[in-house]
């Protein structure tokens, strides 16, 4: 039996500048991802930046430790470049009808992140922007008509670009003053409303100027803005608990499943080493200190010690986090000898991979809730897991997308067999991109991952309406049966 226990939360999530639009809109500032270029996989996204001669830089985005951005370069928007953030696939002006979609699967949670400059434009004013705080609001009014809970993601990989200029981003510890500015914010305008929040999306990508804004691709100063994002991340926690008493924090990590490539005993320690890479974040953020172990890490980047002070180490210990959320959508494999944290270095013979790339394996989801749960013995939340494929849509903008029917199956038998039979305490379950948006690693919108198609092409051009695909009827009926039909036959879903 696959029925889950009553409560168990199921919904959708998504991100704010994959997802919104209206970049110019209701006095929104500009973040770190409008500067952003579309891309494919042979050809990467980029940002856009000038130097004060005038010549053009284009350095890479969202690739761990991408290229450096000089000091002296600034962002700026080409014309005959095509930038996704601005419209996205415009939640902004269609959230009533995409809430109305969602509600019909039966969702009771979505996931969706709060843009940080639609509240403070710069990340530097006294007070926050009305215009941003009330489309929120508008959010939520809808959400609750239909019985659907918000899960907050605070910070989603982005940054106001001021912030990211002036500061250097999160390797300046004034950041986190900003940040706890902007949390307070939100915890008192939507406190009353919101139960559960995530601090950071994929906090342990420390990567690209996109996501935490440090111009230097250099290891002791990503590491270093981490440490900065824990202690902002602990402050946020220990004030959203006295302002929201029964709130719940997690943080959300990458957290795809590594396997050994064989067992040899190098290749084995060489696995312990490159997966300690990720516990490193969640230790740190759910046990409240670092692990012995994280010297070891930090030597792989290249340094010796990182500036972390006493008062650091008390607020790392009151502001634990109460679950552990996190991305699952492949496995990876490496052994000894790979490029250090090449994730996916090694082929795994026995996965059949997405036209992206990327590994299926629903066992390798039961495997990493295990392994997260017994490690942490807190409860853990799925906040992201789906696959990217190109769908083809037939003249009414129906898609047939049985290939991401058996995907979900697999995976959510698999996370059903974690909980019912392992008894992994999992608070809930969003599926990433419930309506198709935009890829983060390449910008395209051909990569799908959602139950609603949305009509429109890499370059932005479409009408946007939105079609239920046939994954839309069959995730309605899981829902509605709490799992119970994972066990039936895969024909006539709809
Ligand atoms: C995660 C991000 C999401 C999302 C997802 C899928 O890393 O939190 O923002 O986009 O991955 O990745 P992609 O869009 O590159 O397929």
């Amino acid at each position: 039996m696959k029925k889950l226990p009553d409560g168990f939360l199921w919904g959708g999530a998504t991100a704010d500048f994959q997802f919104e639009g209206g970049f110019n809109e209701g006095g929104r500032g500009l973040l770190s991802h409008d500067f952003e270029t579309d891309g494919t996989i042979e050809q990467p996204r980029y940002h856009t930046m000038q130097m004060p001669n005038g010549s053009i830089i284009k350095p890479r985005s969202s690739f761990f430790y991408a290229d450096p951005v000089p000091q002296d370069a600034k962002p700026v928007f080409l014309d005959d470049h095509y930038y996704p953030s601005h419209q996205a696939v415009d939640f902004y002006h269609r959230y009533k009808e995409d809430i109305t979609l969602m509600a019909g699967m039966g969702f009771n949670i979505f996931r969706f992140s709060i843009c940080w400059s639609r509240i403070y434009p710069t990340g530097l004013e006294d007070t926050p922007n009305e215009e941003g705080l009330k489309f929120y609001d508008a959010v939520i009014d809808e959400l609750e008509k239909y019985h659907i809970q918000p899960l907050i993601t605070i910070c989603h990989d982005e940054l106001p670009m001021e912030l990211a200029l002036k500061y250097n981003g999160w390797a300046n510890r004034q950041v986190i003053d900003c940040y706890l500015k902007y949390c307070q914010t939100l915890f008192k305008r939507y406190g009353k409303r919101c139960k559960y929040w995530l601090t950071f999306n994929e906090i342990n990508a420390v990567r690209g100027f996109g996501p935490c804004g440090i111009r230097e691709s250099n290891g002791k100063m990503r590491y270093q803005g981490a440490h900065n994002m824990f202690v902002a991340s602990a402050k946020a926690v220990k004030l959203g608990h006295e302002m929201m008493p029964g709130s719940m924090f997690g943080a959300m990590y990458a957290m795809s499943e590594l396997y050994p490539a064989t067992c040899k005993p190098e290749d084995m320690f060489h696995h312990l080493q490159q997966r300690r890479e990720n516990w490193y974040f969640i230790d740190t953020m759910a046990r409240g200190y670092y692990h012995p172990y994280a010297k070891e890490v930090w030597h792989h980047h290249g340094f010796d010690n990182l500036e972390i002070s006493e008062d650091d180490k008390q607020i790392l210990k009151e502001g634990q986090l109460d679950f552990v959320s996190f991305s699952y959508y492949r496995s990876n494999t490496t052994k000894a000898g790979d490029p250090w944290f090449n994730v996916g270095g090694s082929a795994n013979p026995y996965l059949e991979n997405t036209p992206w790339g990327w590994p299926i394996d629903p066992l390798g989801l039961r495997y990493c809730m295990n392994e997260i749960y017994d490690r942490i013995q807190k409860p853990i939340f799925i906040v992201e897991n789906g696959i990217g494929a190109i769908d083809k849509a037939d003249e009414n903008g129906y898609v047939e997308d049985d290939y991401r029917i058996d995907y979900l199956q697999q995976h959510l038998s698999a996370m059903a067999d974690a909980i019912l039979i392992d008894g992994v305490d999992c608070l809930g379950y969003t599926m990433w991109g419930p309506i198709d948006l935009i890829s983060l690693s390449t910008g395209e919108m051909k990569k799908r991952y959602g139950f609603i198609y949305v009509d429109m092409d890499d370059k932005g051009n479409g009408t946007l309406n939105r079609t239920k695909k046939k994954s839309y009827y069959w995730m309605k009926h899981i829902i509605e049966t709490n799992g119970e039909a994972l066990e039936e036959p895969l024909t006539n879903k709809k």
